[in-house]
């Protein structure tokens, strides 16, 4: 049970027991990301002040050119989490393979696997605009004792047994969910704590804001251009209000509190959309879901979805549950 004015280490320990598996693993996971998370915090909120803005010259697994917070940010994560030895593998947006964790005496036995994006929204960063992190979290389907394998990974988010971010905003908070409920924690920056401030999140089941990047407008598929329209007709609680951060942890956040849906659609461009299914769509489908909000692609629940690959892409439609239903509408009744 949430109660207010409760730090989220206080929060972790009595909500333990709720979580099915509960040995104590799951806890210590949250926590070094809670721990990661002050790290990178620290470090992003002066990246006005230092020079470490700009790329670092390398380019990521999708042929993006990094920043240098990204890099940062992936490090911290990895190793937290490694140090740690709480988690058997490890995937993120930058890195090419998953990481297998095998323990100082070469064997691990821990049960859980951590997909995530550490930076999101990093192309944001050089203009002080909310960025965040997306966290993933399974419990590996190979036999604990044995390294990961691919297999690990490429599980439907349906099998997700906690997921959620960190958004870096006004407010740095944590918003998580082990499948009871969606919570969110705001840090308080002076004593470095992080207390319950969003207990139980839901989403609206309407809302009247859409968020998605309209200068693809054109390369958009006619069941979008429809819904986009439909949005913007005088009507009963339209023309609903569009909002783009193009930050999805901002977005999303955004939506979940006031209500609205988020898209991010296939274009001609990129038929697989943008977003990249296992750590940046599942856990925010799983957090909507958790929030009574949902998530699909336009025409499947995103959590059913049955990952081939790592870095895999999906379009997304995700927000209000009566506004994502409306969006499938158009795109299950277009042609094109
Ligand atoms: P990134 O992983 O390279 O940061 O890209 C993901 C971001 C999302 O946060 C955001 O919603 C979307 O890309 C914005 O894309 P666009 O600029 O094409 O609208
Ligand atoms: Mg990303």
């Amino acid at each position: 049970m949430a109660k207010q004015n409760q730090t989220l280490g206080e929060f972790i320990i009595e909500n333990q027991e709720e979580f099915k598996y509960s040995s104590g693993e799951l806890s210590r996971l949250i926590n070094s990301i809670r721990l990661a998370a002050k790290v990178v915090n620290h470090e992003v909120n002066k990246a006005g002040l230092v020079d470490i803005l700009g790329a670092a010259g390398e380019t990521n697994v999708q042929g993006e050119d990094q920043q240098k917070l990204d890099v940062y940010a992936n490090e911290i994560f990895i190793k937290t989490l490694t140090n740690r030895e709480i988690v058997c593998g490890i995937a993120s947006e930058e890195e090419d393979d998953y990481i297998t964790i095998t323990g100082r005496n070469k064997k691990n036995d821990n049960k859980y696997i951590v997909l995530m994006d550490p930076l999101d929204g990093s192309s944001n960063i050089d203009v002080n605009v909310s960025v965040g992190t997306i966290f993933s979290i399974y419990r590996r389907v190979t036999p604990p004792g044995t390294p990961v394998t691919l297999d690990d990974f490429l599980q439907p988010g349906k099998n997700q047994v906690a997921a959620g971010y960190i958004v870096y905003g006004t407010s740095t908070m944590i918003v998580y969910s082990t499948g009871h409920g969606v919570n969110g924690f705001t840090l308080n920056p002076a004593i470095g704590t992080y207390y319950l401030s969003h207990p139980n999140m839901q989403y609206p089941e309407d809302g009247n804001i859409y968020s998605v990047n309209e200068g693809n407008y054109v390369h958009f598929p006619q069941g979008v251009k429809d819904y986009i329209k439909y949005c913007q007709k005088e009507e009963g609680n339209r023309p609903y209000s569009a909002r783009y951060i193009g930050s999805l942890v901002s977005d999303f956040h955004r939506n979940m509190i006031k209500g609205g849906i988020y898209i991010y659609p296939n274009t001609s461009k990129d038929p697989d959309g943008k977003l990249r299914l296992l750590y940046e769509c599942n856990p925010m489908a799983y957090l909507a879901e958790q929030a009574n909000g949902s998530a699909s692609n336009g025409f499947e629940r995103i959590l059913d979805i049955q990952p081939t690959k790592l870095h895999q892409r999906v379009p997304f439609f995700c927000g209000s549950k009566n506004m994502v239903a409306k969006a499938e509408e158009f795109m299950q009744n277009s042609t094109s």
